[in-house]
């Protein structure tokens, strides 16, 4: 079993203390809304659950994230940084649509002749 959320969950907490302010901050897409949702899970709590997406840019606004920490911390869920590295920056609204993932990726294995 995965350990790392309940200790996140742990160091937050504990570095926020009664009326600390905790903003989830990092590139688009690196994982900022599925790790609160993780948190939530661990906490017992039900929170709106935030949207996980493939595609960036999905996160619409700052979000308080009400109930994971104690009633006067406050977390909040960020849109995320834009980061020239992320291949999806380079491209536009068309070309991302051409990009996008619709279905589950099925495996496929291919035989190479010598
Ligand atoms: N492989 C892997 N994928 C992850 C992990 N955390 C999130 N994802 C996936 O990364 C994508 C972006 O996640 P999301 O939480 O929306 O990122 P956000 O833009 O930072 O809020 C989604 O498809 C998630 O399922 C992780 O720890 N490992
Ligand atoms: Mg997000």
């Amino acid at each position: 079993m995965n350990k790392l959320p309940k200790l996140v969950l742990f160091a937050t907490k504990e570095l926020a203390g009664p009326r600390g302010n905790v903003w989830v901050i990092g590139a688009q897409n690196a994982g900022k809304s599925t790790l609160i949702n993780t948190l939530a899970e661990k906490e017992g709590v039900k929170v709106m659950r935030l949207t996980e997406a493939a595609v960036p840019g999905t996160t619409l606004g700052i979000l308080r994230i009400a109930g994971i920490l104690p009633a006067k911390a406050k977390l909040y869920d960020t849109l995320g940084l834009l980061h020239p590295y992320l291949m999806t920056m380079r491209l536009n609204t068309e070309e991302q649509k051409m990009v996008e993932l619709r279905k589950e990726l099925q495996p496929r294995t291919f035989r190479v002749k010598v």
